[in-house]
């Protein structure tokens, strides 16, 4: 996709401005520029008034989606499972928890959604089972074929004492990653909660079994994976102890204490991630419909780790460096447009050849943009990760600007938190950003006709709710519905990429594509001041550009059109325009179809602008 690294440095009179300009090539597969919507199924809408989300709650708000636009939904896991991290510790991968519902749900939902167009991703949790999943227990009993479904070791003693075989840590801050069991005279390792013992992907059966999983679901109608923790399958063989990492403010029983070079990102993974694709591919060549099935894939690592897992057959390798930094240990810093700016290219000049690019800003593992970016940058962020080139994710809320929850310590569930203690436990908790879903100002923000839910629902939950933003004239949504209409033109599948700073706080990029009218999207990312700036650094924009969107908060309106030599933008603003019809006579002239676009997002009629290319006249 990005065959193209252009770099054209423009002398201005102050300074010098780097541009940067990606080709992108057409999409031809339907998940290339699609948009996948992450649903947090425990505190998505609970159907049956018990507090908690389930299937049938995730089935009757699927209208609702595809109004929004989303053509492709993630369910995080719903599988059967003790529930010691929310449903990221299996017991059973081929059944639903009664919590959530049954498999006669999950196959009404998967009917509900294809006929209304909508595709079902799932979460696959392969590291790791939950220690109440029957194979660990026959594991623990070395009954075959399960004696070597888990990593077991008899530890080493010293003077008399049995102690772990090394000093491998837990993700979850808990201390050592080993845990002694009586029944079998070994420890089991496991790299995230001791309820979460690690498989061993060395076992050929275990790579058999994972097959069979998938296979379950995609039989049951599903289009693809979510793969989670890859970075985590296998262990160095050695057992060798892991050097520490010098990094401030761990204790040693901290994740972060040690640098893993031993239990992360190991070459061997991605061969398993390979395997899992020929599986997939094979599966729609078997069934001869010709729809590929896909693989999204979770990993933090820096960018060459990650840009390695197309390689080996990832679909999409979920583009992080929005949230984490190169080693996915911090968050990433986006004070400045520059930093967003790098990122951006960073992204695009390590993309392989002809593979798509991928944008996420927020998930359920991090704090939301709304209070991480600021409430005043919500609309900012979701023209960026609309418009920008391939397949946007979005994590449920985040189309509404859903703020961070504060939770008490008695009130914190996620393992990551508990495992710290009253005095910490809020940088590590994950809970903030997984509380229920604030659909309307009734009990329990619409989530429930339960006053009480799983995790407490936002006290802002009576202006900050979806049933409001759909009754404004202006709202979040409102502009998440409005990108998401514009993502299905030409001009934004295949346009190509230009994007840099402009005015030094201004994050701009352009979308081009000849016998279209370009699109323009200009960020101002200072929080405090207004800028005035001039289009002139991108070379062939016409003279007048035309807001189709523009942020809730910058007061300018849609239709509003500038000379491109001269742009207000408010401290904050985000807008999206397109290049108008250049009147000036003898001048080459491009008919556009704004007017068409912005009728059809008022009057909220499908578009057909993808398809009538605006042609010379
Ligand atoms: C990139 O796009 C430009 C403009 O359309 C074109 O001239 C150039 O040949 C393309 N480069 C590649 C490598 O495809
Ligand atoms: C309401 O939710 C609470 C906590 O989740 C639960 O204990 C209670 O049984 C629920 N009430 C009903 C009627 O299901
Ligand atoms: C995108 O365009 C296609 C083809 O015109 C149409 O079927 C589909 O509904 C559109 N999707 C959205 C979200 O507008
Ligand atoms: C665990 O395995 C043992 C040994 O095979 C067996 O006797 C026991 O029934 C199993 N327990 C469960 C809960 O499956
Ligand atoms: C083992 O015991 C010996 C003798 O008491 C002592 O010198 C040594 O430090 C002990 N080793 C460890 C690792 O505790
Ligand atoms: C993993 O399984 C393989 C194949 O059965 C076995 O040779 C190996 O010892 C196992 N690894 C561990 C750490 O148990
Ligand atoms: C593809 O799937 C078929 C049917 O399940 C199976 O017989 C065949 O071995 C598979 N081939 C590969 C390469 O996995
Ligand atoms: C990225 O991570 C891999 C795996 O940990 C490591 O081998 C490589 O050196 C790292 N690359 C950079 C540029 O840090
Ligand atoms: C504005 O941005 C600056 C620099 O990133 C930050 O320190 C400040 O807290 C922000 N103010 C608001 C109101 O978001
Ligand atoms: C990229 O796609 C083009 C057009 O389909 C093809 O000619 C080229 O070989 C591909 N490049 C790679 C590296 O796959
Ligand atoms: C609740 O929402 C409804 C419709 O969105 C609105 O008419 C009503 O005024 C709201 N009530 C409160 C207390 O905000
Ligand atoms: C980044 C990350 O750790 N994601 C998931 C990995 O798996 C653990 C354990 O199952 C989950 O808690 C995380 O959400
Ligand atoms: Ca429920
Ligand atoms: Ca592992």
């Amino acid at each position: 996709m990005c065959s193209l690294r252009v770099i054209f440095f423009f002398v201005a009179v102050t300074a010098s401005i780097e541009a940067t300009s990606f080709n992108v090539t057409q999409a031809t597969l339907w998940w290339q520029t699609t948009t996948l919507y992450q649903i947090w199924p425990r505190s998505f809408k609970d159907s049956d008034g018990d507090g908690i989300g389930d299937l049938n709650g995730i089935a009757s708000k699927l209208t609702h989606l595809v109004d929004m636009g989303v053509e492709v939904i993630w369910l995080s896991p719903f599988f059967a499972s003790p529930l010691i991290d929310s449903g990221y510790d299996i017991s059973d991968y081929l059944s639903v928890n009664p919590v959530y519902g049954t498999l006669d749900d999950f196959d009404d939902l998967i009917a509900t959604a294809n006929e209304l167009g909508l595709k079902v991703v799932l979460d696959y949790v392969p590291n790791h089972t939950s220690d109440e999943h029957a194979w660990f227990n026959y594991s623990k009993y070395s009954v075959d074929p399960y004696t070597d479904y888990y990593i077991w070791n008899e530890g080493i003693e010293v003077n008399g004492t049995r102690n772990p075989p090394n000093n491998w840590l837990s993700v979850f801050n808990s201390g050592s990653a080993w845990e002694w069991v009586d029944e079998r005279q070994a420890y089991y390792l496991h790299q995230f909660h001791v309820k979460q013992p690690d498989l061993n992907f060395t076992n050929e059966l275990v790579i058999e079994e994972t097959k069979e999983i998938l296979t379950f679901w995609l039989d049951r109608g599903i289009y693809g994976f979510r793969i989670d923790s890859l970075p985590y399958l296998i262990e160095a063989a050695s057992l060798a102890d892991e050097p520490e990492s010098g990094l401030d403010g761990y204790e040693s029983t901290d994740y972060y204490y040690l640098e893993h070079i031993y239990t992360k990102d190991l070459q061997e993974n991605y061969e398993i991630v390979q395997i899992w694709r020929d599986h997939i591919d094979n599966y729609t060549s078997v069934k001869g419909d010709g729809v590929e099935r896909v693989m999204f894939t979770e990993a933090y690592a820096n960018i060459s780790s990650i840009m390695e897992y197309y390689d080996y057959g990832s679909h999409i390798p979920f583009n992080f460096f929005m949230i984490k930094d190169e080693n996915g240990v911090n968050n990433a810093v986006l004070d400045t447009a520059s930093e967003v700016v790098d990122i951006i290219v960073k992204w695009m000049e390590n993309l392989p050849d002809n593979a798509t690019a991928n944008w996420v800003f927020g998930n359920h593992d991090n704090s939301r943009i709304a209070t991480k970016l600021g409430e005043a940058r919500v609309d900012a962020v979701n023209l960026l990760l609309f418009l920008l080139p391939g397949v946007a994710t979005i994590y449920n809320g985040d189309e509404i600007g859903m703020t961070d929850t504060y939770l008490t310590w008695e009130e914190t569930e996620d393992p990551q938190a508990c495992s710290t203690d009253e005095s910490r436990y809020e940088s590590f908790s994950r809970d903030p950003e997984r509380t229920p879903y604030q659909w309307d100002n009734t009990t329990s923000a619409g989530f429930s006709t339960n006053a009480t839910t799983m995790l407490p629902v936002n006290s802002n939950y009576l202006t900050l709710n979806l049933a409001a933003q759909k009754a404004a004239d202006i709202s979040n949504y409102k502009n998440v519905q409005a990108l998401i209409q514009l993502r299905n033109s030409t001009i934004i599948q295949a346009g190509n990429l230009n994007v840099q700073v402009i005015s030094e706080s201004v994050i701009a990029f352009t979308r081009e594509l000849s016998d279209y009218q370009p699109i323009v999207v200009l960020v101002n990312w200072d929080n405090a001041t207004a800028v005035t700036l001039s289009l002139e650094v991108f070379d062939s924009l016409p003279e007048t550009l035309e807001v189709l969107i523009a942020d809730i908060n910058s007061g300018i309106a849609v239709g509003d059109q500038y000379a491109k030599t001269s742009i207000e933008l408010p401290a904050n603003a985000a807008i999206v325009l397109q290049g108008v019809e250049d009147t000036v006579s003898g001048s080459r002239t491009i008919r556009s179809s704004t007017t068409r676009y912005i009728l059809g997002l008022i009057c909220l009629l499908p578009l057909t602008y993808n398809h009538s290319p605006m042609l010379f006249t």
